[in-house]
Order: structure tokens, then sequence, then C-alpha cells
């Protein structure tokens, strides 16, 4: 399946060191049930054949919620699963090569670090630019500055494509993503991390649409 128009509402990243021993699957099945949107599978530190495992697991439940499945990085993984797409920072493979590899039906998103990075993903034809980080997060600290909720409406302006706040996240902070013009939230610790990732979903979920249909 190939789901190009997407909600990028609530986007959960995964990290299995974050979990507490929790596998990946259990997190993205709870929340799923708490309403994520999409879900990108980003491994670090495992096999390529355990992150292929991980992903045709996570793809066949996905897809019975009509959840698009992002592979972080890989191109590889990507097209050997067939995921809806693939998600790629400043450092990972180029944006043209990837189009070549995974064709016009794949969905690529970009890491936009700065305006510039923003305006050459648009250009070259990305479906989404995650917009990182926002804030500093422990979850990731090879970073580049944080661009704040200012960063994010400053590309708001420039760019039409959809934009996807990333970096310190969470329900005190999601109704601000959205009005500096957030077409969603991507999130790692505060889902992953959290003692009951379902009813952590389910308050963001509940928290963006509130904002959305003031701001949205
Ligand atoms: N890219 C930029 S910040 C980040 C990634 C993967 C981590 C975000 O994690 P958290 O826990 O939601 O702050
Ligand atoms: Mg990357």
């Amino acid at each position: 399946m190939q789901i190009k128009q997407i909600d990028y509402s609530l986007y959960l990243v995964t990290d299995r060191s974050l979990a507490r021993g929790r596998p990946t699957r259990a997190i993205v099945e709870a929340a799923v049930r708490g309403g994520v949107t999409c879900v990108q599978l980003r491994e670090k530190t495992c096999s390529t054949r355990t992150f292929i495992e991980e992903a045709l697991g996570l793809r066949s439940l996905l897809h019975e919620h009509g959840i698009p499945l992002i592979i972080n990085d890989r191109v590889d993984v990507a097209l050997a699963v067939e995921a809806d797409g693939v998600h790629l920072g400043q450092t990972d493979m180029p944006l043209p090569q990837a189009r070549a590899i995974l064709g016009d039906k794949a969905l690529i998103g970009i890491s936009a670090e700065s305006l510039d990075d923003a305006l050459r993903a648009e250009a070259e034809g990305a479906d989404y630019i995650g917009v990182s980080p926002i804030f500093t997060t422990p979850t990731k600290t090879d970073t580049a500055p944080a661009l704040g909720l200012g960063g994010l409406a400053a590309i708001r302006a420039a760019v039409r494509l959809p934009l996807v706040g990333i970096g310190g996240l969470n329900l005190e902070n999601a109704a601000e993503v959205i009005r500096h013009g957030g077409s969603g939230l991507a999130v790692v610790s505060a889902i992953v991390s959290a003692e009951d990732p379902e009813a952590a979903a389910r308050r963001l979920r509940a928290a963006i649409e509130r904002a959305k249909a003031q701001w949205g």
C-alpha cells in the first residue's frame, strides 16, 4: 500500500533505547490505540535483518489502521519492506538519489535544520519537512541549534510543504507548534518513554486537534 495523502498531526518516531525495555511493537500498538497518525521506525543500533523484520511487522499492523510507515535513514530498508516512505537527514542520502530509487509514489521527508534546508527540500521534491530541532532535547544531542517556534514560523512563511516539528515536543507545547504553522508534531520520548504510551498519545492527539480547530 502507498499512502500519499498523509495526516501528520501526531507522528511517532520510535527509539528502542528509550522504551524502558518494552518492545517497539508494543509501544506502536499502544500509540495507535491512542491516535497516532504516522509512524517512523528509527533504528540506530540493530542489524539490518532485525530492522527489516521489525518494519515488516509494523507495516501490517499500521496498514490495518490506514497509518503510514516511514523508515528512518535507510532507503534500502524502505524499498525492501515496501514502506510508505523514508525520512532523511542532512547527511543521509540526498533527496534526488532517494527519489530516483524509490519513485514518485514514495513519501520522502527531509529534516531541515535551517530555512535554506527547507527551501532546498521543497525545490527537490520532498513530500514533507521535519523542522529539526524545535527545542533542544536529550533524545538527540548531535543536532543543529534549536530553531524555536520562531524558526518554525519563518519556515512556514517560506515553503508550502507540510511541516512537522520535532525536538522537545510534548503536551505543554503541542498547541504552540500548531499555532506557529506545524501540520503536526513528531515525538519520541513523549510517547515512547511514557508510563502509559496509549494515554500519552491520546492526550497529545486531543491537544493537537483542539489547536487545529483554533488555528489550523
Ligand atoms: N531529530 C531531531 S530532534 C529528535 C530527532 C530524531 C529527537 C526528538 O525526540 P524527543 O524525545 O521527542 O525530544
Ligand atoms: Mg538520518
